[in-house]
């Protein structure tokens, strides 16, 4: 039984699929190219919902690599073992994930014309969402209660460190040409609107049917059907009693999780700690 992380900088990382080593040379070694595209999400913000959404864009709805090609595959994660060695291999243009906090960051980005977009999510609804995902997980410690995890969150001791320092981090970034924030709530409430503001940032056009492709495949309906994308193909060594990546898709779950304890203190720590942002840069408040 895994009983701990990985450690690197003071961050916690899974047990498995990360190393010291590979997170050294990411940040000090990988060279970004101006036809990258990276997608940052701290974990649980709807990171493969958004890579779905621009592979999408970018096959002009056509779905069918994603039916027989794992989405880890497709979207490699730039951290991890498997992701890293894949990627420097490959050619572009290259579309990846990462959940690193700025910092750990690939240095060329600071200098490199590659184009982001950094997706964020209440983290109340990436609490209960990450509740439910590391609990079920052998990739580090499994809190035995939702109340034991709400703490590990408020204090950052979970995997990819400290929501708060992740986003106030990244979104140091936000005026950057090359860099978009999205909200998990508003590709919610108009996804359409979302896909748009997405095309016009990558430069990229759709028909109507074209979007109406993107849509349909992209919808939490159709991705919780396919194992190659709904994580249920991952080994029963990580996950023994099994996993769908697509568990609700909603907004405002963590109103069904929370006591009113515990909402009052989140309020009181998320205030606190993001004082300063101005109006409106977190939809849900
Ligand atoms: S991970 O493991 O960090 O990469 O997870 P991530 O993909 O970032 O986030 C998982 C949550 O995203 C939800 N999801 C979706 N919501 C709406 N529509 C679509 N198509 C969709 N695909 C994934 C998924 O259900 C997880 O949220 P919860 O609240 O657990 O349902």
């Amino acid at each position: 039984m895994m009983s701990d992380y990985t450690w690197f900088e003071g961050i916690a990382f899974p047990a498995v699929g990360f190393g010291k080593e590979i997170l050294e040379d990411v940040r000090n070694k990988f060279v970004l190219k101006e036809d990258d595209l990276i997608i940052l999400t701290y974990p649980k913000s709807g990171t493969n919902w958004l890579a779905e959404t621009v592979r999408l864009i970018q096959t002009k709805g056509d779905p069918t690599w994603f039916q027989s090609v794992p989405i880890w595959q497709r979207t490699p994660w730039l951290e991890t073992d498997i992701g890293y060695p894949k990627l420097i291999n490959k050619e572009g243009p290259r579309l990846m994930n990462s959940h690193l906090p700025i910092h750990l960051f690939p240095k060329s980005l600071f200098s490199s014309k590659a184009k982001a977009i950094y997706l964020i999510r209440n983290p109340r609804d990436i609490l209960v969402s990450g509740y439910f995902f590391w609990s079920k997980a052998k990739l580090g410690k499994n809190p035995e209660s939702l109340g034991t995890y709400f703490e590990w969150f408020l204090k950052g001791n979970v995997p990819f460190g400290s929501w708060f320092e992740h986003v106030r981090g990244w979104l140091s970034m936000r005026e950057w040409d090359n860099f978009l924030v999205l909200y998990y709530e508003d590709m919610k409430k108009d996804t359409k609107g979302t896909i748009k503001k997405i095309c016009e940032f990558l430069g990229k056009k759709l028909e109507p049917d074209e979007m109406d492709l993107v849509l349909k495949h992209s919808s939490f309906q159709v991705m919780k059907e396919i194992n190659m994308i709904n994580f249920s193909i991952i080994g029963k060594d990580v996950f023994p009693n099994g996993l769908n990546l697509m568990r609700k898709g909603t907004t405002g779950d963590w109103k069904k999780h929370f006591t009113v304890a515990q909402a009052e203190a989140f309020d009181k720590v998320f205030q606190e700690k993001m004082a300063g942002f101005p109006p409106g840069m977190f939809p849900w408040e």
